[in-house]
């Protein structure tokens, strides 16, 4: 083992997101200690709080998965929110962790890091080798340098800082906002209400043949505390699930889980992003890690979640 976990303080930066909530999850069965602290106890984006914390908390590991996220739309919008903020909020955490000498960090990315066109499946190696996919550059742009300021204090101060580069993901406590939510909980929610109100159709935005490869946030937890125990490395690692699928397949999947059948109509005014975003995820099986769930189950958990959040019984 790299790594051991037992008796670490582990800080688990962005709690309160989908991501950091089943990293928190998954943490608990391990033998340490798991700090968290909310926006009231310290503004990520406030440099001089974040140094200040760091010094009275002292971790010995972070998880960073703080960040700005969102959908298609949401990163096509507000291109100063996926910019700026995710690079003020890694830039603050990576520095205040590096002068309070924290040994451990693990940095996640996301798959749109890889240039529009890059080989399928995408290999970590194909990073910056062309142009990104212009509705989500802003946050591939931040997430880059996320990546290499782990490899900077690496090669500059010998830090065993590490990055993962987790494909889409859904499950418990995704953000289910019309307009700023990932396509999955989009389309959960919109069948959802279909079915409540008996509408005869359901409106998926763009052309439903780009391809996505979607992974549950539990299985990518599971994959973190694999890494975090077992790698040390210069190279980020993909973690996907190699399930992929068109959007029109998501659909009609998400439509056998809610279990209501309604006419998909494509809104053509909405954009289609990449055309294929499959990570080759080989480095990590060849670790030893190869685990996770079918997209059919992962969803059928994301459905009992949200039913549950709208105070309905599953
Ligand atoms: O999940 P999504 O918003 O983001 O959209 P990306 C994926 C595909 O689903 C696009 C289509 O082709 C959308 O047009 N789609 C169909 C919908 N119906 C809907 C809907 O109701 N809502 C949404 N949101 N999409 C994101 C990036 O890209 O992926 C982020 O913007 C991040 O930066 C994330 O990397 C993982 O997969 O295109």
């Amino acid at each position: 083992m790299t790594y051991d976990l037992t008796g670490k303080r582990i800080w688990v930066a962005g709690h309160r997101g989908m991501v950091g909530g089943a990293v928190v999850r998954r943490l608990a069965s391990e033998e340490c200690e798991v700090i968290t602290a909310g926006r009231d106890v310290v503004d990520l984006t406030d440099q001089k709080a974040v140094h200040a914390w760091m010094a009275q908390t002292r971790p010995d590991a972070i998880v960073m998965a703080a960040a700005k996220v969102g959908g298609i739309l949401a990163n096509n919008s507000n291109p100063v929110d996926f910019l700026y903020d995710n690079l003020v909020i890694e830039t603050n955490i990576a520095h205040a962790a590096h002068e309070n000498d924290v040994g451990r960090f693990l940095f996640l990315g996301s798959s749109c890091i890889y240039p529009k066109l890059a080989p399928q499946p995408i290999p970590e190696d194909s990073l910056l080798t062309g142009p990104l996919e212009p509705t989500n550059e802003w946050y591939a742009i931040a997430k880059i340098a996320g990546i290499r300021l782990c490899q900077a204090y690496r090669k500059q101060y010998g830090r065993d800082w590490i990055s993962a580069m987790p494909t889409n993901l859904y499950g418990p406590g995704d953000n289910y906002d019309l307009q700023s939510s990932h396509v999955l909980p989009a389309l959960l929610r919109k069948f959802h209400e279909a079915k409540q109100t008996g509408a005869k159709e359901v409106v998926v935005w763009g052309s439903g043949t780009p391809l996505r490869e979607f992974l549950h946030c539990d299985d990518l937890a599971d994959a973190l505390v694999f890494l975090l125990k077992e790698y040390s490395g210069y190279e980020h690692v993909n973690v996907g699930s190699g399930v992929e699928v068109t959007i029109r397949e998501l659909a009609e999947t998400i439509a056998k889980v809610v279990g209501y059948d309604a006419r998909l109509t494509f809104d053509a005014t909405k954009p289609d992003g990449t055309p294929r975003k499959l990570m080759d995820s080989s480095r990590l099986h060849g670790m030893g890690w190869n685990r996770g769930r079918s997209l059919e189950e992962g969803i059928a958990d994301a459905y009992r979640h949200f039913l549950r959040a709208e105070g309905v019984a599953a």
